[in-house]
């Protein structure tokens, strides 16, 4: 059985490379490991931000999509939702660290005004959800659109390939399945479920 475990191709096993394998056992196959676009029995958290809601919804609409699409049960998704873009990291850590979901889906909308709000709530947003997401282990993904104006957050919104909710979700998706291919999901403390 030497050698059969890889060289595979569409035409099948290759006669040259059973003999290379045989000769030379310390190579190892290459690892090409990605994630999957089905995603049935993955659980996921959404995290909404009510500011600006009638983009956020918007882009809710889009996730879900993508997650039904990508046969995610609807008892697999818990949906939370918090006051603005501000809030998010906080509440993906809270429910990264129960070790219920695959992946956190953050969602909100900052649209730039005229003041430096809009920088120290996109800075803090950002920065703090890819700070859940290293050290919980657990992909979050950054569904937060930082427009200059309300069109450009409302085209991202708007249902369709370009609604960022549906983009983040696929990324969720992608990750969630791949550190399950990966064997690296980790069990929650405690053992829950
Ligand atoms: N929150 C947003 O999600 N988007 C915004 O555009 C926004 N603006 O412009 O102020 C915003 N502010 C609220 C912020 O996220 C917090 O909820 C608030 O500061 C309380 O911590």
């Amino acid at each position: 059985m030497l050698g059969v475990a890889y060289n595979r191709s569409s035409e099948g096993l290759d006669p040259e490379a059973q003999v290379l394998t045989l000769t030379t056992p310390r190579h190892s196959p290459p690892m090409d490991i990605r994630g999957s676009v089905v995603a049935t029995g993955c659980r996921f958290a959404i995290i909404v931000s009510r500011f600006n809601e009638e983009i956020t919804s918007g882009l809710l609409i889009g996730a879900r999509a993508a997650l039904l699409e990508a046969g995610v049960r609807d008892d697999d998704v818990a949906l939370v939702h918090v006051p603005g873009a501000f809030e998010l990291p906080v509440a993906a850590l809270h429910l990264a660290e129960t070790g219920r979901f695959d992946a956190v889906i953050c969602l909100g909308c900052l649209i730039k005004g005229d003041t430096m709000h809009f920088e120290y709530i996109a800075e803090a947003a950002s920065q703090g959800i890819m700070h859940v997401s290293i050290t919980t282990g657990v992909p979050v993904a950054f569904g937060v659109l930082t427009t200059t104006t309300e069109e450009q957050a409302i085209a991202r919104s708007a249902p369709g390939d370009g609604n960022k909710g549906r983009e983040v979700a696929l990324a969720a998706i992608e990750m969630a399945t791949l550190f399950k291919r990966l064997g690296a999901h980790q069990a929650p403390a405690g053992g829950g479920a």
